[in-house]
């Protein structure tokens, strides 16, 4: 096992504030203990008296639909404010801070709807396909599920997430109010290219128009290139039925594309020429320049991550050793690197990234820090297998001007206290 063994070189920093190499991760829990880089305390004899009660009589039995522990109740959907200008335009975001790994429990995915949660009977529910075909198609539920299903993990982001970067000075809140308008699963679905092949692509379609079958009357145009590319039909979520908040019973799938692209309660495909030009991609989801233009159809998400430990609201406890803890993923395809600062940017070290790596969905990644007690300021950079690097804010704001709050996806940075405690910075 000598080459897990941790070396004197091991624990000496490899970047500025005592980053260490990812190397550690790989040795074994007895090295991490004898380089005194553990933080549990020293148990005391145990005798049978300290038999905790939970051993003295049986509990409840099996359960019909499961519950998480009763000590975990805080952990909760973000509300957002409903705005008002439009009724039931809410939504809530996922508590980035609270979770680890890479998948979203489907009650804590984030919900973004533009006119509330329609309830939908998937035995009346149909999917039609027609417009540029060469014979429309109407499926029922019963009709998809037959078809070949295929199970892939991607993100859904919406483009508004982490809007706040761009505004004026650095809003005080959590990893999750910042950033969670952001989840990930497992999906299970049809491809949307089996589907129209059987309708018969007429060969001047070249776009697609997705409907919902929302109040809101949510409506997208897609290139047919991404519909026949890796769109799903979805009808499950992480092993069970997409849940109603998130477009139950189906759901369009366009992996590492803008949010809104993911229509909901899809209830119709059309295929036609050009972008239709719907209202939510006239009035929305456009990047707005300085110079006062506007881009249109700027779709995948581009190479992004943030740290969700420590993070604020999840303070430090004394100098020592602890385990930085991230998201990374870009809508353009797998993570190649994640490198973390505790400088300010000033020097950086590679974290190690939790396999497995896949493409358009969340990697977690992980970097070992001994922290002297000291101001630091702890940052994240991405870059992905297409060489996208996730630049700063001041570069981004170059770019693109700060007029727009859509698909900002530069370095947060975490100014951490001597006491330990993380604030938002714009670094
Ligand atoms: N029909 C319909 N589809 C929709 C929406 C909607 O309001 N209606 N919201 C869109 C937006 S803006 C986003 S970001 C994603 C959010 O998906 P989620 O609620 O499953 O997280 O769904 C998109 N699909
Ligand atoms: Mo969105």
């Amino acid at each position: 096992m000598r080459d897990t063994e941790i070396t004197a070189e091991d624990l000496q920093p490899v970047a500025g504030n005592g980053l260490l190499h990812r190397r550690l991760f790989l040795a074994q829990g007895a090295g991490l203990l004898g380089a005194g880089l553990m933080t549990a305390s020293v148990a005391s004899a145990v005798s049978s008296a300290d038999f905790p009660d939970s051993m003295r009589l049986p509990g409840p039995g099996a359960s019909p639909y499961g519950e998480r522990s009763r000590f975990e109740s805080g952990v909760v959907r973000l509300a957002r404010p409903d705005t008002g200008a439009v009724p039931a335009s809410t939504g809530a975001q996922s508590p980035l801070d609270r979770l680890e790994g890479t998948i979203t429990p489907n009650s804590l995915h984030f919900e973004r709807h533009h006119t509330g949660v329609p309830d939908i009977d998937p035995g009346q529910h149909r999917l039609l396909i027609h417009g540029l075909v060469r014979r429309p198609l109407e499926f029922s539920l019963d009709a998809l599920a037959r078809y070949p299903l295929v199970s892939r993990v991607h993100f859904v982001e919406c483009s508004g997430n982490s809007g706040s970067l761009n505004g004026p000075k650095p809003l005080q809140a959590t990893a999750g109010q910042l950033h969670g308008l952001l989840s990930c699963s497992e999906w299970t679905g049809v491809r949307l290219s089996t589907l129209l092949d059987e309708a018969g692509v007429d060969p001047r379609a070249k776009w697609i128009y997705a409907e919902g079958a929302d109040s809101s009357g949510m409506s997208r145009s897609i290139p047919l290139a991404k519909a026949m590319d890796d769109a799903l039909i979805c009808l499950y979520q992480n092993g069970e039925k997409i849940r109603p908040e998130n477009g139950y019973p189906l759901r369009l799938l366009a992996p590492g594309w803008s949010g809104n692209l993911n229509v909901k309660w899809l209830r119709r495909i059309k295929l036609v020429e050009g972008p239709v030009m719907t209202r939510d991609e006239t009035s929305k989801y456009t990047i707005l320049l300085p110079t006062g233009k506007a881009w249109q159809f700027v779709f995948p998400l581009e190479v992004k991550s943030i740290i969700t430990r420590p993070s604020p609201g999840l303070n430090m406890k004394g100098p020592g050793f602890y385990e930085i803890s991230g998201m990374a993923w870009s809508g353009n395809g797998k993570i190649a690197k994640v490198e973390i600062s505790a400088d300010g940017g000033k020097s950086w070290a590679p974290a190690a990234l939790q396999e497995p790596v896949l493409s358009k969905a969340i990697t977690r990644f992980r970097a070992p820090w001994n922290w002297d007690g000291g101001p630091a300021v702890l940052q994240s950079r991405a870059t992905d297998d297409t060489g996208m690097v996730q630049p700063t804010r001041a570069a981004l704001i170059a770019e693109r001007g700060a007029r727009g709050q859509y698909h900002v996806n530069c370095i947060q940075s975490w100014a951490i206290n001597d006491k330990g405690e993380a604030a938002n910075v714009f670094a």
